[in-house]
Protein backbone atom coordinates (compact mmCIF):
# COMPACT_ATOMS: atom_id res chain seq x y z
CA UNK A 1 0.00 0.00 0.00
CA UNK A 2 1.50 3.33 -0.62
CA UNK A 3 1.42 5.57 1.83
CA UNK A 4 -0.28 9.14 1.90
CA UNK A 5 2.29 11.70 4.10
CA UNK A 6 0.19 14.03 5.12
CA UNK A 7 1.13 17.49 6.30
CA UNK A 8 0.16 17.21 10.34
CA UNK A 9 2.64 13.98 10.44
CA UNK A 10 5.48 15.93 8.89
CA UNK A 11 4.39 19.17 10.77
CA UNK A 12 4.82 17.00 14.24
CA UNK A 13 8.12 15.08 13.08
CA UNK A 14 7.07 12.03 11.78
CA UNK A 15 8.10 9.88 8.73
CA UNK A 16 7.18 7.56 6.33
CA UNK A 17 8.37 4.53 9.33
CA UNK A 18 8.62 5.64 12.99
CA UNK A 19 10.31 3.75 15.85
CA UNK A 20 7.62 2.92 18.23
CA UNK A 21 10.01 3.01 21.33
CA UNK A 22 11.57 6.04 23.54
CA UNK A 23 13.27 6.27 26.33
CA UNK A 24 15.72 8.73 25.85
CA UNK A 25 16.57 7.42 22.53
CA UNK A 26 14.04 6.19 19.98
CA UNK A 27 13.98 1.97 19.31
CA UNK A 28 12.14 -0.79 17.76
CA UNK A 29 12.84 -3.26 15.89
CA UNK A 30 9.84 -5.66 16.21
CA UNK A 31 7.29 -6.13 13.91
CA UNK A 32 6.53 -3.64 11.05
CA UNK A 33 2.69 -1.63 11.59
CA UNK A 34 1.16 0.31 8.59
CA UNK A 35 -1.25 2.76 10.12
CA UNK A 36 -4.37 2.91 7.84
CA UNK A 37 -6.91 5.94 8.27
CA UNK A 38 -10.72 5.13 8.46
CA UNK A 39 -11.10 7.91 6.89
CA UNK A 40 -10.26 7.10 3.46
CA UNK A 41 -8.68 3.39 3.89
CA UNK A 42 -5.70 4.79 3.22
CA UNK A 43 -1.67 3.87 4.66
CA UNK A 44 -0.55 6.70 6.53
CA UNK A 45 2.75 6.02 8.03
CA UNK A 46 4.52 2.95 9.53
CA UNK A 47 5.68 1.89 13.00
CA UNK A 48 8.02 -0.89 14.03
CA UNK A 49 6.78 -2.24 17.63
CA UNK A 50 9.30 -2.82 20.40
CA UNK A 51 10.47 -6.20 21.21
CA UNK A 52 10.01 -7.87 24.87
CA UNK A 53 14.22 -7.28 24.89
CA UNK A 54 13.95 -3.47 23.87
CA UNK A 55 10.67 -2.95 26.08
CA UNK A 56 13.01 -4.16 29.06
CA UNK A 57 15.58 -1.68 28.50
CA UNK A 58 13.04 0.89 27.74
CA UNK A 59 11.15 0.27 31.72
CA UNK A 60 14.81 0.04 32.93
CA UNK A 61 15.64 4.11 31.57
CA UNK A 62 12.50 5.06 32.80
CA UNK A 63 12.62 3.35 36.28
CA UNK A 64 16.76 4.76 36.61
CA UNK A 65 15.56 8.17 35.54
CA UNK A 66 12.69 8.38 38.33
CA UNK A 67 15.88 8.20 40.95
CA UNK A 68 17.26 12.27 39.74
CA UNK A 69 13.13 13.45 38.88
CA UNK A 70 11.91 12.57 41.97
CA UNK A 71 14.48 15.00 43.64
CA UNK A 72 13.79 17.75 41.61
CA UNK A 73 11.14 20.11 43.23
CA UNK A 74 8.23 19.76 42.54
CA UNK A 75 7.49 23.72 41.40
CA UNK A 76 10.14 22.95 39.12
CA UNK A 77 8.77 20.01 38.07
CA UNK A 78 6.10 22.21 37.70
CA UNK A 79 8.24 24.39 34.99
CA UNK A 80 8.37 21.37 32.75
CA UNK A 81 4.71 20.61 32.51
CA UNK A 82 3.90 24.15 31.92
CA UNK A 83 6.42 24.15 28.63
CA UNK A 84 4.56 21.33 27.41
CA UNK A 85 1.78 22.82 27.72
CA UNK A 86 3.21 25.79 25.84
CA UNK A 87 4.46 23.24 23.23
CA UNK A 88 0.73 21.93 22.88
CA UNK A 89 -0.64 25.29 22.38
CA UNK A 90 1.87 25.90 19.48
CA UNK A 91 0.99 22.39 17.83
CA UNK A 92 -2.46 22.22 18.57
CA UNK A 93 -4.12 22.73 14.85
CA UNK A 94 -1.27 20.48 13.42
CA UNK A 95 -2.43 17.52 16.55
CA UNK A 96 -5.61 17.83 16.24
CA UNK A 97 -5.53 16.76 12.45
CA UNK A 98 -3.54 14.16 13.49
CA UNK A 99 -6.20 12.68 16.10
CA UNK A 100 -8.69 13.70 13.33
CA UNK A 101 -6.79 11.55 10.90
CA UNK A 102 -5.62 8.64 12.55
CA UNK A 103 -8.74 7.89 14.13
CA UNK A 104 -11.35 9.91 13.07
CA UNK A 105 -12.89 11.96 15.20
CA UNK A 106 -13.90 15.33 13.32
CA UNK A 107 -11.30 18.35 13.43
CA UNK A 108 -13.39 19.98 15.80
CA UNK A 109 -13.36 17.56 18.63
CA UNK A 110 -9.38 16.43 17.91
CA UNK A 111 -8.95 20.63 18.86
CA UNK A 112 -11.23 20.06 21.70
CA UNK A 113 -9.29 16.98 22.91
CA UNK A 114 -5.54 18.76 22.30
CA UNK A 115 -7.01 21.85 24.77
CA UNK A 116 -7.86 19.13 27.38
CA UNK A 117 -4.26 18.96 27.22
CA UNK A 118 -3.25 22.35 27.31
CA UNK A 119 -5.73 22.71 30.80
CA UNK A 120 -4.82 19.30 32.08
CA UNK A 121 -0.88 20.89 32.39
CA UNK A 122 -2.23 24.14 33.54
CA UNK A 123 -3.81 22.38 36.42
CA UNK A 124 -0.69 20.30 36.98
CA UNK A 125 1.56 23.63 37.33
CA UNK A 126 -1.01 25.34 39.69
CA UNK A 127 -0.95 21.94 41.60
CA UNK A 128 2.75 21.56 41.50
CA UNK A 129 2.84 23.94 44.28
CA UNK A 130 -0.43 21.90 46.10
CA UNK A 131 0.32 19.03 46.88
CA UNK A 132 -0.66 18.99 49.89
CA UNK A 133 -0.29 17.02 53.40
CA UNK A 134 -2.12 17.31 56.25
CA UNK A 135 -0.86 18.24 60.08
CA UNK A 136 -3.20 16.66 62.97
CA UNK A 137 -3.26 16.93 66.75
CA UNK A 138 -1.17 14.55 68.22
CA UNK A 139 -3.11 12.78 71.38
CA UNK A 140 0.50 12.82 73.09
CA UNK A 141 2.07 15.83 74.86
CA UNK A 142 4.72 17.68 73.02
CA UNK A 143 4.28 14.81 69.62
CA UNK A 144 3.78 16.32 66.36
CA UNK A 145 1.55 14.09 63.81
CA UNK A 146 2.08 14.90 59.97
CA UNK A 147 1.54 13.13 56.82
CA UNK A 148 3.34 14.14 53.84
CA UNK A 149 3.16 12.78 50.23
CA UNK A 150 6.10 11.80 47.97
CA UNK A 151 6.99 10.39 44.40
CA UNK A 152 5.36 6.75 43.79
CA UNK A 153 8.12 5.53 40.68
CA UNK A 154 6.92 4.42 36.66
CA UNK A 155 3.39 5.26 36.30
CA UNK A 156 2.48 2.81 33.43
CA UNK A 157 -0.12 4.46 31.10
CA UNK A 158 -2.17 1.63 28.43
CA UNK A 159 -4.59 4.19 26.67
CA UNK A 160 -7.46 3.15 24.38
CA UNK A 161 -7.83 4.93 20.74
CA UNK A 162 -11.01 7.66 21.45
CA UNK A 163 -8.83 9.45 23.34
CA UNK A 164 -5.45 9.02 21.94
CA UNK A 165 -3.57 11.95 23.10
CA UNK A 166 -6.17 13.12 26.08
CA UNK A 167 -5.44 10.58 28.43
CA UNK A 168 -1.71 10.29 28.35
CA UNK A 169 -2.01 13.85 29.23
CA UNK A 170 -4.38 13.60 32.35
CA UNK A 171 -2.00 11.23 33.72
CA UNK A 172 0.93 12.52 32.48
CA UNK A 173 0.57 15.99 33.53
CA UNK A 174 -0.21 15.46 36.93
CA UNK A 175 2.62 11.97 37.54
CA UNK A 176 5.00 14.63 36.28
CA UNK A 177 4.68 17.11 38.78
CA UNK A 178 3.95 14.17 41.08
CA UNK A 179 7.46 13.55 40.82
CA UNK A 180 6.87 10.02 39.03
CA UNK A 181 8.63 8.92 35.54
CA UNK A 182 5.48 7.74 32.63
CA UNK A 183 5.78 4.69 30.55
CA UNK A 184 2.64 4.78 27.53
CA UNK A 185 1.59 2.06 25.51
CA UNK A 186 -0.84 3.53 23.38
CA UNK A 187 -3.90 1.68 21.60
CA UNK A 188 -2.07 -0.39 18.79
CA UNK A 189 -4.96 1.51 16.68
CA UNK A 190 -3.70 4.97 17.35
CA UNK A 191 0.22 4.58 17.66
CA UNK A 192 1.25 7.67 15.62
CA UNK A 193 -0.41 10.59 17.75
CA UNK A 194 1.56 8.77 20.49
CA UNK A 195 4.84 9.02 19.18
CA UNK A 196 4.33 12.66 18.04
CA UNK A 197 3.21 13.60 21.88
CA UNK A 198 5.99 11.97 22.91
CA UNK A 199 8.54 13.95 20.69
CA UNK A 200 6.84 16.89 22.28
CA UNK A 201 7.70 15.85 25.79
CA UNK A 202 11.81 14.62 24.46
CA UNK A 203 11.99 18.40 22.82
CA UNK A 204 10.89 20.06 26.41
CA UNK A 205 12.99 17.69 28.45
CA UNK A 206 16.06 17.84 26.23
CA UNK A 207 15.71 21.83 26.37
CA UNK A 208 15.27 21.59 30.21
CA UNK A 209 18.32 19.37 30.65
CA UNK A 210 16.24 16.77 31.90
CA UNK A 211 16.36 12.87 31.52
CA UNK A 212 14.14 12.73 28.26
CA UNK A 213 13.17 8.47 29.44
CA UNK A 214 11.20 10.53 32.29
CA UNK A 215 8.71 9.86 29.20
CA UNK A 216 8.50 6.97 27.80
CA UNK A 217 6.86 5.36 25.06
CA UNK A 218 6.76 1.30 24.10
CA UNK A 219 4.46 1.04 21.41
CA UNK A 220 3.03 -3.08 20.74
CA UNK A 221 0.05 -5.38 21.50
CA UNK A 222 -1.70 -5.40 24.87
CA UNK A 223 -1.21 -9.69 25.10
CA UNK A 224 2.69 -9.26 24.72
CA UNK A 225 3.95 -5.39 25.53
CA UNK A 226 0.65 -5.10 28.00
CA UNK A 227 1.27 -7.98 29.97
CA UNK A 228 5.01 -6.72 30.56
CA UNK A 229 3.49 -3.55 31.61
CA UNK A 230 1.01 -5.17 34.18
CA UNK A 231 3.29 -7.78 35.45
CA UNK A 232 6.33 -5.95 36.25
CA UNK A 233 7.14 -4.51 40.11
CA UNK A 234 8.98 -1.85 38.46
CA UNK A 235 5.47 -0.39 37.60
CA UNK A 236 4.53 1.44 40.67
CA UNK A 237 1.28 2.97 39.23
CA UNK A 238 -0.60 1.54 36.65
CA UNK A 239 -3.22 3.55 35.08
CA UNK A 240 -5.35 1.50 32.22
CA UNK A 241 -8.72 3.22 30.01
CA UNK A 242 -10.18 0.52 27.96
CA UNK A 243 -12.89 -2.14 28.36
CA UNK A 244 -14.27 -4.28 31.48
CA UNK A 245 -12.88 -7.48 30.19
CA UNK A 246 -9.49 -6.08 29.84
CA UNK A 247 -9.51 -3.89 32.93
CA UNK A 248 -10.68 -7.07 34.60
CA UNK A 249 -7.51 -8.88 33.05
CA UNK A 250 -4.78 -5.93 34.18
CA UNK A 251 -6.51 -5.37 37.27
CA UNK A 252 -5.95 -9.11 38.57
CA UNK A 253 -2.20 -9.04 37.13
CA UNK A 254 -1.69 -5.88 38.72
CA UNK A 255 -2.63 -6.74 42.34
CA UNK A 256 -1.29 -10.02 42.28
CA UNK A 257 2.17 -8.03 42.05
CA UNK A 258 0.92 -6.00 44.86
CA UNK A 259 1.26 -2.76 42.29
CA UNK A 260 -1.48 -0.14 42.38
CA UNK A 261 -3.96 0.63 40.01
CA UNK A 262 -6.16 3.14 38.28
CA UNK A 263 -8.98 1.37 36.01
CA UNK A 264 -11.30 3.46 33.76
CA UNK A 265 -13.25 0.95 32.12
CA UNK A 266 -16.56 1.15 30.64
CA UNK A 267 -19.55 3.04 30.39
CA UNK A 268 -23.00 3.12 29.76
CA UNK A 269 -24.23 6.70 29.60
CA UNK A 270 -28.04 7.54 30.75
CA UNK A 271 -29.78 10.63 30.34
CA UNK A 272 -33.15 11.05 32.30
CA UNK A 273 -35.77 13.23 30.49
CA UNK A 274 -38.28 14.81 33.59
CA UNK A 275 -41.99 15.73 32.17
CA UNK A 276 -40.21 19.14 33.83
CA UNK A 277 -37.25 19.34 31.17
CA UNK A 278 -36.24 22.02 29.01
CA UNK A 279 -36.91 19.84 25.61
CA UNK A 280 -34.33 22.45 23.47
CA UNK A 281 -31.49 21.29 26.01
CA UNK A 282 -32.40 17.94 26.18
CA UNK A 283 -32.51 17.18 22.82
CA UNK A 284 -29.35 19.08 22.10
CA UNK A 285 -27.06 18.14 24.98
CA UNK A 286 -28.40 14.05 24.19
CA UNK A 287 -28.06 14.18 20.39
CA UNK A 288 -23.84 15.56 21.14
CA UNK A 289 -23.81 12.80 23.50
CA UNK A 290 -24.77 10.39 21.30
CA UNK A 291 -23.03 11.28 17.92
CA UNK A 292 -19.90 12.90 19.12
CA UNK A 293 -16.76 10.95 18.54
CA UNK A 294 -19.52 8.60 16.54
CA UNK A 295 -20.01 7.22 19.61
CA UNK A 296 -16.79 5.89 20.94
CA UNK A 297 -16.41 7.74 24.52
CA UNK A 298 -16.84 5.81 27.09
CA UNK A 299 -19.30 8.68 28.46
CA UNK A 300 -21.32 8.69 25.34
CA UNK A 301 -25.09 8.88 25.94
CA UNK A 302 -26.02 5.47 25.44
CA UNK A 303 -29.63 5.50 26.81
CA UNK A 304 -32.37 8.20 27.02
CA UNK A 305 -34.99 7.54 30.09
CA UNK A 306 -38.11 9.50 29.28
CA UNK A 307 -40.91 10.29 30.51
CA UNK A 308 -44.09 8.89 29.01
CA UNK A 309 -45.90 11.85 28.96
CA UNK A 310 -43.57 13.87 26.76
CA UNK A 311 -41.63 11.08 25.25
CA UNK A 312 -43.38 11.82 21.32
CA UNK A 313 -42.15 15.09 20.71
CA UNK A 314 -39.13 14.58 22.37
CA UNK A 315 -38.76 11.60 19.65
CA UNK A 316 -39.54 13.45 17.03
CA UNK A 317 -37.65 16.57 17.70
CA UNK A 318 -34.20 14.46 18.28
CA UNK A 319 -35.29 12.17 14.86
CA UNK A 320 -35.18 15.38 12.88
CA UNK A 321 -31.77 16.13 14.01
CA UNK A 322 -30.53 12.52 13.11
CA UNK A 323 -31.71 12.61 9.81
CA UNK A 324 -29.82 15.87 9.20
CA UNK A 325 -26.81 15.07 10.47
CA UNK A 326 -24.04 15.86 8.41
CA UNK A 327 -21.51 12.87 8.02
CA UNK A 328 -18.27 12.73 6.25
CA UNK A 329 -14.48 13.33 6.43
CA UNK A 330 -14.15 14.77 9.97
CA UNK A 331 -11.86 16.89 8.97
CA UNK A 332 -14.19 18.82 6.71
CA UNK A 333 -15.81 21.44 9.41
CA UNK A 334 -19.40 20.96 7.77
CA UNK A 335 -19.54 17.35 9.56
CA UNK A 336 -20.80 16.26 12.97
CA UNK A 337 -19.63 12.68 12.28
CA UNK A 338 -16.91 11.21 10.95
CA UNK A 339 -16.30 7.22 10.56
CA UNK A 340 -15.61 4.39 12.92
CA UNK A 341 -12.82 3.47 13.74
CA UNK A 342 -12.13 0.45 11.73
CA UNK A 343 -14.53 -1.66 9.86
CA UNK A 344 -14.38 -4.29 12.73
CA UNK A 345 -16.44 -0.93 15.07
CA UNK A 346 -19.18 -1.42 11.68
CA UNK A 347 -19.49 -5.06 11.90
CA UNK A 348 -19.97 -4.81 16.03
CA UNK A 349 -22.24 -1.54 15.97
CA UNK A 350 -24.70 -3.93 12.91
CA UNK A 351 -24.56 -6.84 14.87
CA UNK A 352 -25.99 -4.80 18.21
CA UNK A 353 -28.25 -3.72 15.81
CA UNK A 354 -29.93 -7.58 15.17
CA UNK A 355 -29.38 -8.29 18.51
CA UNK A 356 -32.07 -4.94 19.48
CA UNK A 357 -34.46 -6.37 16.75
CA UNK A 358 -34.10 -10.22 18.13
CA UNK A 359 -34.92 -8.61 21.38
CA UNK A 360 -38.08 -6.97 20.30
CA UNK A 361 -36.59 -3.07 20.18
CA UNK A 362 -37.43 -1.41 17.48
CA UNK A 363 -35.11 0.52 15.24
CA UNK A 364 -36.23 3.89 14.50
CA UNK A 365 -33.79 5.19 12.25
CA UNK A 366 -29.89 4.68 11.27
CA UNK A 367 -27.55 1.78 11.09
CA UNK A 368 -26.81 2.11 7.57
CA UNK A 369 -23.00 2.15 5.93
CA UNK A 370 -22.12 4.45 3.84
CA UNK A 371 -20.17 3.67 0.80
CA UNK A 372 -16.51 4.78 1.43
CA UNK A 373 -13.04 3.06 0.51
CA UNK A 374 -12.33 2.66 4.16
CA UNK A 375 -15.27 0.70 5.08
CA UNK A 376 -16.20 2.80 8.73
CA UNK A 377 -19.28 4.90 7.82
CA UNK A 378 -23.03 4.44 9.29
CA UNK A 379 -25.51 6.34 9.97
CA UNK A 380 -26.04 7.08 13.64
CA UNK A 381 -28.69 4.68 15.23
CA UNK A 382 -32.03 5.37 17.65
CA UNK A 383 -33.59 2.45 18.75
CA UNK A 384 -36.63 2.38 21.12
CA UNK A 385 -36.77 -0.45 23.58
CA UNK A 386 -38.77 -1.49 26.69
CA UNK A 387 -36.25 -1.06 29.22
CA UNK A 388 -32.28 -2.60 29.83
CA UNK A 389 -32.51 -5.47 27.51
CA UNK A 390 -29.78 -7.67 27.63
CA UNK A 391 -27.86 -5.95 24.81
CA UNK A 392 -28.75 -2.26 26.72
CA UNK A 393 -26.73 -3.54 29.18
CA UNK A 394 -23.72 -4.25 26.98
CA UNK A 395 -21.59 -1.37 26.27
CA UNK A 396 -21.66 -1.31 21.97
CA UNK A 397 -18.71 1.52 21.13
CA UNK A 398 -20.41 2.77 18.43
CA UNK A 399 -23.41 5.61 17.68
CA UNK A 400 -26.48 3.42 18.61
CA UNK A 401 -28.65 4.89 21.28
CA UNK A 402 -31.55 3.29 23.33
CA UNK A 403 -35.11 5.26 24.10
CA UNK A 404 -37.14 4.46 27.09
CA UNK A 405 -39.77 5.88 28.78
CA UNK A 406 -40.93 6.15 32.52
CA UNK A 407 -43.50 7.21 34.99
CA UNK A 408 -42.01 8.11 38.33
CA UNK A 409 -38.91 9.49 38.95
CA UNK A 410 -38.13 6.64 41.13
CA UNK A 411 -38.42 4.11 38.02
CA UNK A 412 -35.87 6.54 35.80
CA UNK A 413 -33.44 6.52 38.47
CA UNK A 414 -33.40 2.77 38.92
CA UNK A 415 -33.54 2.67 35.36
CA UNK A 416 -29.97 4.21 35.12
CA UNK A 417 -28.65 2.45 38.13
CA UNK A 418 -29.86 -0.78 36.14
CA UNK A 419 -26.44 -1.64 34.27
CA UNK A 420 -23.38 -3.01 35.88
CA UNK A 421 -21.32 0.31 34.36
CA UNK A 422 -21.41 3.66 36.65
CA UNK A 423 -19.47 6.24 34.69
CA UNK A 424 -21.77 9.23 33.46
CA UNK A 425 -25.05 9.55 34.28
CA UNK A 426 -27.39 13.36 33.71
CA UNK A 427 -30.71 14.19 34.19
CA UNK A 428 -32.45 16.76 32.58
CA UNK A 429 -34.94 18.87 34.91
CA UNK A 430 -36.25 22.35 35.87
CA UNK A 431 -37.68 20.66 38.92
CA UNK A 432 -35.15 21.49 41.63
CA UNK A 433 -36.39 18.31 43.37
CA UNK A 434 -35.86 16.15 40.93
CA UNK A 435 -32.19 17.32 40.22
CA UNK A 436 -31.12 17.12 44.25
CA UNK A 437 -32.82 13.64 44.11
CA UNK A 438 -30.64 12.33 41.02
CA UNK A 439 -27.33 13.89 42.90
CA UNK A 440 -28.83 12.29 46.30
CA UNK A 441 -27.26 9.18 47.56
CA UNK A 442 -30.69 7.89 46.60
CA UNK A 443 -30.38 8.85 43.09
CA UNK A 444 -27.75 8.11 40.05
CA UNK A 445 -24.83 5.87 41.46
CA UNK A 446 -22.48 6.95 38.60
CA UNK A 447 -18.87 8.75 39.19
CA UNK A 448 -20.33 11.42 37.19
CA UNK A 449 -23.54 12.73 37.64
CA UNK A 450 -24.72 15.76 35.66
CA UNK A 451 -28.02 18.13 35.89
CA UNK A 452 -29.37 20.16 32.78
CA UNK A 453 -26.06 19.05 30.84
CA UNK A 454 -25.12 16.22 29.06
CA UNK A 455 -23.09 12.69 29.95
CA UNK A 456 -19.86 13.66 27.97
CA UNK A 457 -17.64 16.39 27.51
CA UNK A 458 -16.39 16.56 31.40
CA UNK A 459 -13.97 19.07 32.28
CA UNK A 460 -10.51 18.21 33.40
CA UNK A 461 -10.83 20.24 36.88
CA UNK A 462 -12.82 17.20 38.28
CA UNK A 463 -11.68 13.96 39.36
CA UNK A 464 -12.93 11.62 35.90
CA UNK A 465 -13.61 7.91 36.74
CA UNK A 466 -16.47 5.65 37.45
CA UNK A 467 -18.02 3.35 40.06
CA UNK A 468 -18.58 -0.94 39.64
CA UNK A 469 -18.14 -2.07 36.77
CA UNK A 470 -16.19 1.41 35.06
CA UNK A 471 -13.37 0.16 37.80
CA UNK A 472 -13.66 2.74 40.56
CA UNK A 473 -10.10 4.92 39.49
CA UNK A 474 -9.99 8.63 39.42
CA UNK A 475 -7.79 10.88 37.04
CA UNK A 476 -7.06 13.85 35.79
CA UNK A 477 -8.49 17.22 38.27
CA UNK A 478 -9.56 17.34 42.28
CA UNK A 479 -7.24 15.42 44.51
CA UNK A 480 -6.71 12.13 42.52
CA UNK A 481 -3.63 12.85 41.87
CA UNK A 482 -3.56 11.72 45.31
CA UNK A 483 -3.02 8.32 43.46
CA UNK A 484 0.08 8.92 41.68
CA UNK A 485 2.40 9.68 45.38
CA UNK A 486 2.86 7.49 48.31
CA UNK A 487 1.60 8.85 51.27
CA UNK A 488 3.65 8.75 54.60
CA UNK A 489 2.54 9.32 57.72
CA UNK A 490 4.95 10.82 60.50
CA UNK A 491 5.15 11.41 64.46
CA UNK A 492 7.23 13.24 65.93
CA UNK A 493 8.37 13.27 69.56
CA UNK A 494 10.20 16.44 70.85
CA UNK A 495 8.64 16.42 74.72
CA UNK A 496 12.23 14.54 75.57
CA UNK A 497 10.60 11.06 77.06
CA UNK A 498 8.60 8.39 76.03
CA UNK A 499 5.14 8.24 76.27
CA UNK A 500 2.95 5.97 74.02
CA UNK A 501 -0.11 6.12 72.11
CA UNK A 502 -3.63 4.84 73.31
CA UNK A 503 -2.47 5.27 77.13
CA UNK A 504 0.01 2.35 77.37
CA UNK A 505 2.44 2.63 79.96
CA UNK A 506 6.06 0.88 80.32
CA UNK A 507 5.65 1.53 84.20
CA UNK A 508 7.35 -1.47 86.03
C1 LIG B 1 -13.11 8.71 27.27
O1 LIG B 1 -14.05 8.56 26.52
O2 LIG B 1 -12.30 7.77 27.49
O3 LIG B 1 -15.83 13.47 29.31
C2 LIG B 1 -12.77 10.01 27.90
C3 LIG B 1 -15.52 13.33 28.13
C4 LIG B 1 -14.08 13.58 27.74
C5 LIG B 1 -13.24 12.41 28.04
C6 LIG B 1 -13.76 11.09 27.62
N1 LIG B 1 -13.61 14.73 28.48
O4 LIG B 1 -16.31 13.00 27.26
Amino acid sequence: MEKVMEKALEALGLSDTNSGGFAGAWTGSGKLQTVVSPIHGEALASVTNVTPQEFDAILAKCHQAFASWKLVPAPKRGEVVKAIGDELRRNKQALAGLVSLEMGKTLREGLGEVQEMIDICDFAVGLSRQLYGLTMPSERRMHRLQEQWHPLGVVGIITAFNFPVAVWSWNTAIALVCGDTVLWKPSSKTPLTAIACTKIAEKVLRDFGFDPAICSLAIGRGSDIGDLINTDPRVALLSYTGSVPGGRHVGKLVQERFGRHILELGGNGAVIVSDKADLDIAVRSIYFGAIGTSGQRCTTTRRVIVHESVLGTFRERLLELYRKTPIGDPRDGKNLMGPLVDPAAVATMLAAIESVKAEGGKILFGGEKLPNPGGCYITPCIAEVSGNLSIVKEETFAPVLYLMSYRTIEEAIALQNGVTQGLSSAIITNDQREGELFLSVAGSDCGIANVNTGTSGAEIGGAFGGEKETGGGRESGSDAWKAYMRRQTSAINFSGTVELAQGITLEM
